[in-house]
């Protein structure tokens, strides 16, 4: 059975590598070609090193601080390398290093090939990817092109005149009936038009109104864009994370939002006609001549849609974030509190979605996200570490290449946000301003959600000692306040107990980088409908794991469904245990690690 399985696998991967339809080929309407080496599949996937990765996110402005101006900046990312690479990670995602007036924290570019002063130079960048390189790891940038700064010298000439050259690199509209061109909203509040007096047209910004919108359909524009990519290629970066990029593409003739759509409407935004064709011809202009990898913010796409996007035959992108697990617990913009099985039916709707063909990402937080632990685990001081553990080992063992944001390593938790001035975030701000002060919304009801959803509780300082400002910086004030937990949560405390998150995290890491059935293999959930129990397997043929989480604060005697039985134990977050047979007591949010 599972070498007949096998044998569909490599036949699959035999038969439709190179060939360029996205249609659900079966093995058994394809023709065999002349074909690259089928013995060099794993489970019939195309072994990469991407898929082998494990990433890690740096927001730099909250990493640490070098120079003492209470900003992190480039030089404090290359002071902490062996940290980080001691984690056992072996990719860096740097979000925006590029010069901006800071909008929103670098995603509001004003010079794609210039370092932003707050944060070095160019030569502290050299300096980083060669110290990253050293150690072996791979660096991806964050590539922001569906919007620049209005700050851009591109959007500097394009406001200008109607006749400038560079008009048509933004979408510019007449005003219609004296009101903007059509009802679509910012992601940060309000209408996505903004009033240019110079010349009485709108353009469009589909987030902050210092985020102007590209116009894609503008082929000047997009090799713009592949020529700044080739730029930093070129220095030997090792692919992008591309911002929003499913939003490139407008709608024809830029039709008005729907109703079904006001409170959603990325689903509208995104998988504009042109997407296909604009991916591929970055493809081909740029990526292609480069061993890197990709992966797009697929915000308002859907699972459906995901491998017209990913599917290795497309030549598109390697792999996106599909937003589901991490916004389960939103509706809208409002918490909403989740329960397990629907988190596993989504991991498990994501396998069946995805073929050999294409590959998944796994993450629960990043900077536009609150802390892991607080969102998905427990951060109550009884069960915060256990719970940072068990996340880690699910993150680390699920199918898809996991993203781990800074400081989840340590178990940072949210912020204890008690008024609107302790924020940062212009998304914050301007729902304020929109929801507040025109009283919609109650302040207490407003920060009662921020405290649980906002981007800045991701975005504080890194927490690397107990001195003052958890040694994030030597100014007498951070960027952004440091959490107050900083002298029971840090990096030197983590390093220092052999029983800490830090640890935890690496052996896992170290785990999954040796087990090709973590990253290749099968993924069946055992026990979807159970409240409190994700049980899974991970296998190649016959190489096999369980892993056994309990995700409550219950102590739980579960007894494993299949007539499975328990193995040796690899790791687990309570150290070794009792349990032999098929019953298992499993403490408070209790991981285990099975081979079987
Ligand atoms: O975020 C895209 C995005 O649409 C959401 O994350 C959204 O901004 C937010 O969470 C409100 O729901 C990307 C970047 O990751 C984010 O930091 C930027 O602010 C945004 O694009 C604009 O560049
Ligand atoms: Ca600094």
């Amino acid at each position: 059975m599972i070498v007949a399985r096998l044998m569909v696998f490599l036949l699959l991967a035999t038969c439709l590598v190179g060939t360029s339809s996205a249609t659900d080929n079966r093995a058994q309407d394809a023709k065999p070609q002349s074909a690259p080496s089928p013995a060099a599949a794993i489970n019939g996937y195309q072994p990469k090193w991407w898929k082998e990765a494990i990433v890690y996110q740096i927001y730099p402005r909250s990493f640490k601080d070098s120079n003492g101006d209470g900003i992190g900046d480039l030089k404090g990312i290359t002071s902490e390398l062996d940290y980080i690479h001691g984690l056992g990670v072996n990719v860096i995602w740097l979000s925006p290093h590029y010069d901006s007036p800071n909008a929103d924290n670098g995603y509001d570019i004003r010079n794609y090939r210039k370092v932003m002063t707050e944060f070095g130079s160019m030569a502290d960048f050299d300096e980083l990817l060669k110290g990253i390189k050293q150690r072996h790891m791979k660096l991806i940038l964050d590539l922001v092109v569906n919007h620049t700064s209005d700050e851009h010298a591109w959007f500097v000439e394009s406001r200008k005149s109607k006749d400038n050259s560079y008009r048509d690199y933004y979408i510019w509209r007449a005003p219609k009936d004296g009101q903007p061109p059509n009802n679509w909203t910012s992601f940060f509040s309000g209408s996505a038009w903004k009033l240019d007096p110079t010349t009485g047209e709108y353009y469009l910004h589909l987030f902050a109104e210092k985020q102007p919108d590209l116009n894609w359909d503008n082929p000047k524009v997009r090799n713009e864009v592949y020529d700044l990519m080739k730029f930093w290629l070129d220095k030997g970066v090792d692919g992008f994370r591309m911002d929003v990029i499913p939003f490139i593409s407008k709608r024809e003739g830029l039709p008005d939002l729907p109703p079904e759509y006001m409170a959603k409407p990325q689903y509208f935004y995104a998988m504009g006609p042109h997407l296909h064709e604009y991916l591929q011809e970055m493809n081909r202009e740029a990526l292609s001549k480069y061993d890197v990898m990709t992966v797009g913010e697929a915000f308002g796409v859907t699972l459906e849609q995901t491998p017209s996007l990913v599917d290795e035959r497309r030549n598109e992108l390697d792999m996106i974030f599909n937003f589901d697990a991490v916004r389960l617990n939103r509706d809208g913009e409002v918490w909403r509190d989740w329960t397990l099985p629907e988190l596993k039916a989504i991991y498990t709707q994501q396998n069946q979605a995805l073929d050999v063909h294409s590959w998944n990402t796994i993450f629960l937080s990043n900077h536009d996200n609150p802390r892991v632990v607080s969102a998905f685990g427990n951060d109550s001081p009884q069960y915060r570490v256990a719970s940072a553990k068990a996340l880690a080992t699910m993150l680390l063992t699920l199918k898809g290449t996991p993203f781990i944001y800074q400081g989840d390593e340590l178990g940072m938790t949210n912020y204890p946000f008690t008024s609107i001035d302790q924020f940062d975030d212009i998304a914050v701000k301007n729902a304020w301003k929109a929801m507040v002060v025109t009283n919609q919304v109650s302040a207490d009801a407003f920060l009662a959600n921020m405290r649980k959803t906002s981007r800045d509780n991701s975005r504080t300082p890194m927490q690397w000692d107990n001195s003052r400002n958890g040694g994030f910086t030597t100014a007498p004030k951070a960027r952004l306040a440091v959490n107050p937990n900083f002298l029971e949560i840090n990096a030197k405390q983590e390093f220092s107990d052999p029983n800490s998150i830090y640890h935890y995290f690496a052996q896992m890491a170290a785990l999954r980088r040796k087990t090709p059935a973590f990253v290749y293999g099968d993924y069946t959930d055992l026990d979807p409908a159970h409240p409190k129990i994700f049980a899974y397997t991970r296998a190649i043929g016959a190489d096999k794991y369980l892993v056994v989480l309990n995700f409550s604060t219950d102590v739980v005697t579960y007894k494993l469904p299949d007539a499975i039985k328990v193995g040796d134990l690899l790791i687990s977050n309570f150290g070794k245990n009792a349990d032999r047979g098929d019953t298992l007591h499993l403490k408070s949010w209790e991981a285990r690690v099975y081979k079987y």
